[in-house]
């Protein structure tokens, strides 16, 4: 348990209106916490946006290398904002109904830095599935979780269904959306759906804690370790992202200079000097 840890000065970036986004003082820790309690952080389409912007930011950034996601007011989040839904999706302020939480979970897959959810109290609808697309999810004891969609007339059968299904296992996965259930944070544990629970008032010590020993370890295998899982789930744009890390990397190599320097020098490359490993 996370008791001993001493927690970040956390410093805010920017002002956002539906998110709170903050760097650790000096560590290589971001955290973005969607912040609309009086909806339990049900998200609309401006939340999406700030979330993607905080995202992006992380990623740019070489100084970050795990990013915490968590809610504000003792929940997670509870999914899209109902109240905002419409003919076709989530409706912005400009009257435009979008799906865009569907571009930030694939922003989180394809971030190259771990992304670790801290759920408190309720983690519903598409808000379960945020937390689904972390890398890891820490669950306070506090924690509910749930699909929502058959209940309320919506379901997510991307990352949702396919992606639970991968980590619960398919009939695990097909109770939680069928029975609209939720699940306790020591039934999440037991079913593979988190990987620790601790008491509420440790959760973000705990995240803070395994922030810290991930950027302990070597970046690039990290970044690769991330690529390799998300390619085993992901098709063919998980294979691309595995392979744009090996050309990131093979560009760091003096073969791959060799080759840059001799078109632009106008001879024949020598690869001569980079041996054929077995
Ligand atoms: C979370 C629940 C179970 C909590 O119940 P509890 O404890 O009884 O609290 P409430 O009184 O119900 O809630 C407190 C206040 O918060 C408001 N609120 C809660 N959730 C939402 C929400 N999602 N949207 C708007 N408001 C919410 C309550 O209304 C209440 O406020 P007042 O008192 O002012 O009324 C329970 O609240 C619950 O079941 N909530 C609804 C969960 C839900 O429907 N989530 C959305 C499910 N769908 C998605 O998330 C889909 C995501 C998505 O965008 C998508 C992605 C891929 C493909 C398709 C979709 C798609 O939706 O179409």
């Amino acid at each position: 348990m996370a008791t001993d840890v001493q927690l970040p000065r956390w410093i805010k970036v920017k002002d956002y209106e539906d998110i709170i986004y903050e760097k650790a003082d000096g560590e290589g820790i971001a955290k973005i916490t969607i912040n609309r309690p009086h909806v339990l952080n049900a998200f609309r389409p401006e939340t999406v946006m700030e979330m993607q912007d905080a995202f992006t930011d992380a990623r740019n950034d070489p100084r970050i290398g795990v990013v915490l996601l968590t809610g504000a007011g003792g929940n997670f989040c509870s999914g899209g904002d109902q109240k905002v839904r419409g003919h076709g999706g989530y409706v912005d302020e400009g009257g435009m109904a979008r799906l865009n939480v569907l571009d930030l979970q694939r922003q989180i897959r394809t971030l190259p830095k771990p992304v670790i959810a801290l759920v408190a109290g309720y983690a519903i609808g598409g808000g379960h599935v945020l937390h689904v697309v972390c890398d890891l999810t820490i669950a306070a004891d506090n924690a509910r979780f749930g699909q929502a969609g058959p209940r309320v007339g919506s379901f997510d059968g991307g990352y949702g269904a396919g992606l639970l299904a991968r980590i619960v296992g398919h009939k695990k996965a097909r109770e939680i959306w069928y029975l609209c259930r939720q699940y306790t944070a020591q039934e999440a544990l037991e079913m593979g759906l988190v990987n620790a629970v601790v008491p509420a008032d440790q959760l973000e010590a705990e995240g803070v804690k395994w922030a810290r020993e991930i950027l302990d370890k070597s970046p690039i295998a990290i970044r690769m370790l991330k690529a390799a899982f998300n390619a085993d789930t992901d098709g063919l744009a998980g294979l691309q992202q595995l392979a744009g890390d090996a050309t990131l990397i093979y560009y760091l190599t003096d073969e791959a200079k060799e080759g840059q320097r001799a078109f632009l020098e106008k001879r024949k490359p020598d690869w001569s000097k980079f041996p054929r490993f077995p």
